[in-house]
């Protein structure tokens, strides 16, 4: 590849859940030295950090990003750094801060500096109690009740107006709940479905947040990987949408999750104290209608609760027994 057709890309929030593993498959795909990984405060895993290039910056302080935007002549951005549910109903104001201008600062140096293209996630977070809950359209209400979801509503409209007034290549999804085994989520209303696995293999009992019968939009983090960069990778004339493709995987009940892991660890036992995060689970879908997606750019996920469970518990399970958990 030459060098004017190289990609040169940057990762915000990598050392979250998603950035994380998201930095190391376009590692992978791109070559270590073309992928810069920042975050903000939290010190990256050896994994991360001796892979290839880390900077720490603070999309909020648009000049720390601009720097390495000419340091390391940048052209596409990943803008995974973000305030979630729970702790966006805690921090409402950071919540906008980080969601909204820190969003506003990655979008206009984009245009300032003619990227390719930008990712910009959204949620489910994005639709409220109005909405219809079963198989929700990708054309519907929009009026979350949560600062997170206030945010991705408007994050999806001012990426899709930078792309048509600036003509800025801005793609997203709403993302479902994630589940995955190498970096804790932080902050979310769907992290249940990720600490149950941990606990079941720590100590076989989990004590979960959300009621039982409590039915969300999951899916598990290398769909999530592969559906993130096909639809960057695809060709533009495509797509009729932009920013907001509805995303969709699997559905379940915090109680079938854990039945789905008893049948692997019979003695493991879950009850149930609903908290704060109840109410906003209560305001999101239970299951997602995702055919734009699979129209537009040819979406298509493996996994399903049974091979999903099966795998987070094989790598736990091995990181445990490596005294690495
Ligand atoms: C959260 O729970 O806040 C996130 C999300 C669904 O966007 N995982």
């Amino acid at each position: 590849m030459s060098k004017k057709n190289m990609k040169k890309i940057l990762v915000t929030g990598s050392v979250g859940q998603i950035g994380s593993e998201l930095t190391m498959a376009l590692r992978k795909k791109h070559g270590n030295d073309n992928v810069l990984a920042t975050g903000r405060k939290t010190k990256p895993s050896e994994t991360l950090l001796n892979s290839g290039p880390f900077e720490f910056i603070d999309i909020v302080k648009k000049e720390t990003v601009e720097k390495v935007v000419k340091d390391y002549d940048i052209d596409t951005i990943y803008n995974m750094a973000a305030i979630l549910s729970a702790t966006g109903e805690e921090k409402p104001l950071l919540c906008w801060d980080v969601n909204m201008n820190g969003l506003y600062n990655i979008l206009e140096l984009a245009r300032e500096y003619e990227m390719t293209r930008v990712f910009v996630p959204s949620s489910i977070a994005a639709f409220g109690p109005e909405t219809p809950r079963i198989d929700t359209p990708q054309e519907t209400v929009l009026k979350p009740k949560t600062m997170y979801g206030v945010t991705k509503v408007a994050g999806e409209l001012l990426a899709d107006y930078y792309f048509k007034r600036f003509n800025v290549d801005v793609r997203g999804v709403r993302y479902p709940g994630i589940i995955s085994s190498e970096t804790l989520p932080g902050g979310g209303t769907t992290d249940y479905a990720v600490a149950i696995y941990y606990e079941a293999i720590k100590n076989k009992r989990y004590t979960c947040f959300v009621k039982k019968d409590t039915t969300l939009p999951m899916m598990y983090m290398p769909d999530c990987i592969k559906g993130t960069i096909d639809l960057m990778e695809v060709d533009l004339s495509k797509l009729k949408h932009h920013s907001d493709f509805n995303l969709a995987s699997m559905s379940f009940s915090a109680g079938e999750l854990a039945s789905e892991i008893k049948k692997h660890i019979p003695e493991f036992i879950c009850d149930y104290k609903p908290d704060f995060r109840q109410v906003i689970a209560d305001s999101w879908p239970q299951s997602i209608d995702d055919s734009a997606a699979r129209k537009e750019w040819g979406w298509k996920p493996s996994y399903n609760l049974s091979s999903m469970t099966k795998d987070m518990l094989e790598k736990l399970g091995k990181r445990h027994e490596e005294g690495k958990l």
